[in-house]
């Protein structure tokens, strides 16, 4: 699978290995780092997701792209050019094309990282948030969406930030076909408060059981991601008022600022850190974290569960 992979790929040594040894792996997404968090807590958090990672188990794939090239595992050095890098492209499933041809770096969403990591057979990926249908433009549905439908991949996340419509986007998820199962939970976390009233497709309490469910997806021949939404840390969560009050006042400045398209998302997430004068930072960092460390369980399960199958 791996010799086969295309021309513009380049995978780490690490990744090879593991690959190779049918070890589990945690794929990770660099918008993130790009485009979601400010420099240099960027690299500091990339770093510690990847040992975190590493610490329980797995191997960390961090999947970017860097001068026209698709990246598969990076280097500590490459990982740290890409944080301090300004102006990075945004890389969605539309900019692959662009950004090979032009040479470009930058930081893959969730859609795109979904999709490199099912072409290299990685199996688990772990980020902070989905994107999704923005409020009060209902065409404005993230490619993240449209991709969880098409990858069978465990994406491992604490459900959809606030800024978007969250009712809308339960909806396009179901619609797509992509299982949303609880980590001991039932409600569907929105990102910095551990509840939104919505409900999850079933709770599970271990990385065993939805080992299971993506096992069983799979085999039956949906080939779906299985979105694993994990509340955010305990003592990390935000007052859900204190954070309306901000994403409004967010949304407005967007609106006043003419902001559209792909620069939506981070201006919404810088600003809201902005304006909840950072406490949303250290919340986000505590979920990502948190989020390493359950996919990292996640991809030993399946690994464990592979070995034992029929594959
Ligand atoms: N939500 C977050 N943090 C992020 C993103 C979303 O809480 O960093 C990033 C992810 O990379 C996601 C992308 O894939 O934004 C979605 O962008 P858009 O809405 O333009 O599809
Ligand atoms: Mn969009």
């Amino acid at each position: 699978m791996v010799s086969r992979l295309p021309d513009p790929y380049i995978i780490s040594k690490n990744i090879l290995h593991a690959k190779q040894f049918g070890s589990p792996i945690v794929a990770l997404e660099s918008t993130v780092i790009t485009h979601g968090l400010p420099h240099p807590e960027n690299f500091v958090l990339a770093k510690d997701m990847e040992n975190i990672v590493r610490e329980n188990g797995a191997s960390p794939a961090t999947i970017a792209i860097l001068d026209g090239k698709i990246h598969i595992g990076l280097s500590d050095t490459e990982l740290e050019v890409l944080a301090q890098e300004q102006g990075t492209r945004k890389i969605s499933l539309r900019d692959f094309g662009i950004a090979l041809a032009k040479g470009l770096s930058g930081g893959t969403t969730v859609a795109s990282t979904l999709f490199v990591s099912d072409l290299a057979g990685i199996k688990v990926f772990a980020t902070g948030g989905i994107g999704g249908v923005h409020r009060g433009n209902p065409f404005d549905v993230s490619a993240d969406l449209t991709q969880l439908g098409k990858s069978p991949v465990v994406v491992v996340c604490s459900g959809a930030k606030a800024i978007l419509d969250l009712p809308a986007t339960r909806e396009v998820l179901e619609t797509r076909g992509v299982p949303v199962v609880g980590y001991q939970t039932d409600e569907f976390p929105a990102f910095y408060t551990r509840s939104s009233g919505l409900m999850v497709d079933a709770r599970v309490d271990t990385p065993e059981e939805v080992a299971q469910i993506a096992l069983e997806t799979w085999e039956a021949g949906i080939n779906a991601a299985v979105l694993l939404v994990v509340p955010p840390p305990e003592d990390s969560g935000m007052a859900q008022d204190e954070m309306e009050v901000a994403i409004q006042k967010a949304l407005a400045d967007a609106e006043a600022q003419n902001i559209h398209g792909s620069a939506i998302t981070p201006f919404l997430l810088n600003r809201v850190s902005e304006l909840t004068q950072g406490n949303s930072l250290s919340a986000n960092l505590a979920l990502l974290k948190n989020n390493a460390r359950v996919a990292a369980k996640v991809a030993n399960a399946i690994s464990a569960n592979q070995q034992a199958g029929p594959y």
